[in-house]
């Protein structure tokens, strides 16, 4: 498989500085290496960056850098898109307003291919605020409702070539919802798996369920990793951490499945902020997750199919 690495370095959708060093922090942890030790052919593309953007007023006055954000969100749908045209683009965060960006890149891919673009979003928060419902202000709160095509951004982010139908939308580890959110859910398809239900189900039967709709529907799947669908116990680098959430043993078997399901076509792994980590323990935990979601395995066993 090729893997393009591509750096983010993003932190103005968040409130906490340090994200902008995640993507170093993944290099430094070993990323490249561990997933050429699996047979890969990894490819490191470099960090992305735009220039001074300008500065664009909003009536909710609590937004903070709409300028910037919506100057990343116009190239990264630009670099998604070119770089979903083969192998699987792996983009290290940055703050998850990215993912604004490429899920309206790999989106529009999907659609040229004429196949149905699905979203695993695996994340203790929705981040379905619009412009206007957002009290934070922080727009890594904002990028599902851009991408399923939720109104608000018009003349702030750029139009979308192909909203994600919310109905390919599954979110796994939630157990964080504001208000707005809880009433903009209601209005959408979205399926919404949160850790209460991980904990009555178990995170393999709903995982499955959503794998064996994306395989049935012919589907490009991207993933979404926030860090803090993890327990901050053991991944503290992240400056939103919400207690209870998925395991390591869980998250490790949300990778595995993805591996054998190989219907993965491109990533966001965000949030990491690594002056919040414990001696890179959390961006060495990402790696290896990587490893999993890439064919690391304990033991050799026949392969699934969804
Ligand atoms: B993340 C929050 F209020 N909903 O809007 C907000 F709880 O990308 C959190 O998932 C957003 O980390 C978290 O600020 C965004 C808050
Ligand atoms: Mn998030
Ligand atoms: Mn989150
Ligand atoms: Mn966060």
């Amino acid at each position: 498989m090729i893997c393009k690495l591509i750096g983010v370095p993003l932190q103005d959708g968040a409130s906490q500085l340090g994200c902008e060093m995640g993507p170093s922090a993944l290099r430094v942890a070993g990323l490249a290496g561990t997933l050429e030790s699996l047979g890969h052919d990894v490819r490191d593309l470099g960090n992305v960056s735009v220039g001074a953007a300008m500065v664009m007023p909003h009536a909710n006055q609590a937004i903070r850098n709409l300028g910037p954000v919506a100057a990343w969100t116009e190239l990264l749908a630009e670099v998604a898109y070119r770089e979903s045209d083969e192998g699987m683009p792996i983009f290290m965060g940055g703050d998850h307003a990215l993912s604004a960006g490429t899920v309206a890149g790999v989106s529009r891919r999907a659609a040229e291919e004429g196949k149905p673009l699905f979203v695993l979003w695996l994340d203790a928060h929705t981040d379905l605020h619009s412009l206007q419902s957002t009290q934070s202000g922080n727009l890594h709160g904002v990028p599902v409702a851009y991408f399923t095509g939720r109104p608000g951004f018009e003349g702030y982010f750029p139009p979308l070539a192909a909203p994600v139908d919310g109905a390919n939308v599954c979110m796994i580890g939630i157990r964080s919802v504001d208000p707005a959110e809880r009433a903009a859910l209601e209005e959408t398809q979205i399926t919404v798996h949160d850790m209460r239900t991980i904990d009555e189900h178990g995170v393999a039967a709903l995982l499955r369920n959503f794998l064996e709709r994306v395989s049935a529907a012919g589907g490009r799947l991207h993933v979404s990793l926030d860090v803090d669908f993890l327990e901050p116990s053991v991944a503290p680098a992240v400056g939103t951490t919400v207690p209870g959430g998925a395991t390591f043993r869980e998250a490790h078997l949300v990778m595995e499945m993805l591996h054998d399901s190989g219907l993965v076509t491109s990533l966001d792994l965000v949030e990491l902020n690594p002056f919040l980590d414990e001696r890179g323990r959390t961006a060495l935990l990402l790696v290896d997750l990587m490893a999993s979601l890439l064919g690391r395995k304990v033991l050799d066993r026949p392969t699934r199919s969804y």
